[in-house]
């Protein structure tokens, strides 16, 4: 069903506390914790608790939940003081995603060229 958790899901884990993650910040809807791979000094990983599993069937299915990943991610830049930043949502693996649990990565701290690789 839409939203329940997934076994085999690494973010779901997440979620549950299965599997470790150095969380920023919590709502009753999103998670935000630091990505284990950083491609920024500030690189957060903003997702919802519930699994949707990309950025698009996500805003389809629970606009609102969506709705709370942005806001979230915001919020995460202004706890980092970060003057700007970028959002990413990678959307199918050729775009790079590699976790099909819906993501916001929060990207800040260094100067980010465009396009992007
Ligand atoms: P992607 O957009 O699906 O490629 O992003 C997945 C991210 O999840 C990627 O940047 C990984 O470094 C990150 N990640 C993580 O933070 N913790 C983990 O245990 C695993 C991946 I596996």
């Amino acid at each position: 069903m839409a939203g329940e958790p997934q076994a085999d899901c690494l973010f779901c884990k997440i979620v549950a506390g299965e599997v470790p993650a150095t969380v920023v910040r919590e709502t009753e809807t999103t998670v935000a914790f630091r990505d284990i791979n950083p491609q920024a000094p500030t690189h957060v990983l903003v997702i919802p608790k519930a699994h949707y599993p990309d950025a698009a069937t996500l805003a389809a299915e629970a606009p609102q939940l969506a709705a709370d990943v942005l806001k979230e991610a915001g919020e995460v830049a202004a706890g980092e003081k970060a003057e700007a930043y970028r959002l990413v949502f990678n959307t199918g693996s050729a775009a790079g995603q590699t976790v099909f649990h819906a993501h916001a990565h929060v990207l800040a701290g260094r100067g980010l060229q465009w396009p992007p690789g």
